[in-house]
């Protein structure tokens, strides 16, 4: 790393936790997400645009049981089981001051990785805006989903519309403000959810209004909003956000998501606000790739929101 880069401060610590479950989809192989994101060199990637990569190796937690759905909620006991050790492990890396970087695994194992985000920050007293990327919104209930899975309703618990007291998210005490979350790239919705996200005020920009407004509009105006509140910005990127045929390798593929263009400036824009805190990348399934390319994908643009760059410009912060 050279001098400048460092005068810059753009270098950071980043703590690699895998998270191998797929206890939360309908799909299996999730589980497998953490190593095919290491065999296609996340790691050197990271090391590689000068950071400090420590791999913390995988959590551990309980086998996929496949059971049916009590009270509308699959395997919650499971998902509790993951979520609140990876909630403390989240807590313990930014208490060392590492950028947490969360291989999972389905989506429901951010209920984890943002409760333990939002008890750092309210130990500091600091805000927490999240920036979900994601083809659905996640706001299912135990009432309003037909399958169960908890995968669908992360950003529901974690607004506090479902009460999941094992995993300390207490009724009526929502760990996340949702005017300071930003839901973005979304386009299937289901009807009780679509209501839900806007009594609720969650910041929405459906791929509509990619579409209208253009990527690096609505990325700067979600910076700035998370510039004005300060405090620490959580991104929670779901593969299923990606346009299916870059990235065919997840259980949920919607049509019309973001392009390879449009998910480098978002990343791009995101690392150049030097607000990045920590990062979850879910939903990888090898099982459902095609000779890796999924993979490969969600290592480049994870380069991308650490600091990769085609060509360095003035003015701009530098990885390297
Ligand atoms: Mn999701």
């Amino acid at each position: 790393m050279n001098a400048a880069a460092k005068a810059e401060g753009v270098e950071v610590t980043v703590g690699m936790i895998g998270v191998p479950t797929d206890i939360g989809a309908s799909d299996r192989g999730a589980c497998m997400g953490p190593e095919a994101l290491r065999i296609m060199g996340l790691n050197e990637d990271l090391s590689g645009l000068g950071h400090r990569v420590r791999d913390h190796g995988d959590l551990s937690g309980p086998a996929n049981p496949q059971r049916a759905p009590r009270r509308g909620l699959r395997h919650l006991r499971e998902v509790n089981a993951w979520c609140s050790v990876l909630r403390d492990k989240v807590g313990e890396l930014l208490g060392a001051g590492e950028v947490p970087l969360i291989l999972g695994g389905d989506h429901s194992i951010s209920i984890g990785s943002v409760s333990g985000v939002a008890a750092h920050c309210t130990s500091l007293d600091k805000p927490l805006s999240v920036i979900w990327l994601d083809a659905h919104a996640d706001f299912n209930t135990p009432a309003s989903s037909p399958s169960g899975n908890i995968h669908g309703m992360p950003l529901a618990a974690l607004c506090g519309q479902i009460e999941l007291e094992e995993i300390d998210i207490e009724p009526g005490r929502p760990l996340l403000d949702p005017t300071n979350v930003h839901l973005v790239g979304i386009r299937s919705v289901d009807a009780t959810e679509k209501s839900m996200i806007m009594d609720c005020g969650v910041n929405v920009y459906d791929m509509r209004t990619v579409d209208e407004r253009g990527m690096v509009a609505i990325m700067r105006e979600i910076l700035e909003a998370v510039t004005g509140v300060g405090g620490h910005l959580h991104v929670s990127f779901d593969v299923d956000f990606l346009d299916p045929p870059i990235a065919p390798g997840v259980g949920t593929t919607v049509a019309g998501g973001a392009t390879f263009r449009e998910a480098h400036l978002c990343m791009e824009l995101i690392h150049e606000s030097g607000l990045l805190g920590s990062l979850d990348l879910v939903e990888l399934n090898p099982m459902l790739d095609v000779h890796g390319q999924t993979a490969a994908m969600m290592v480049d643009l994870t380069g991308s929101a650490f600091g990769k760059k085609i060509v360095y410009r003035p003015g701009q912060p530098r990885a390297h």
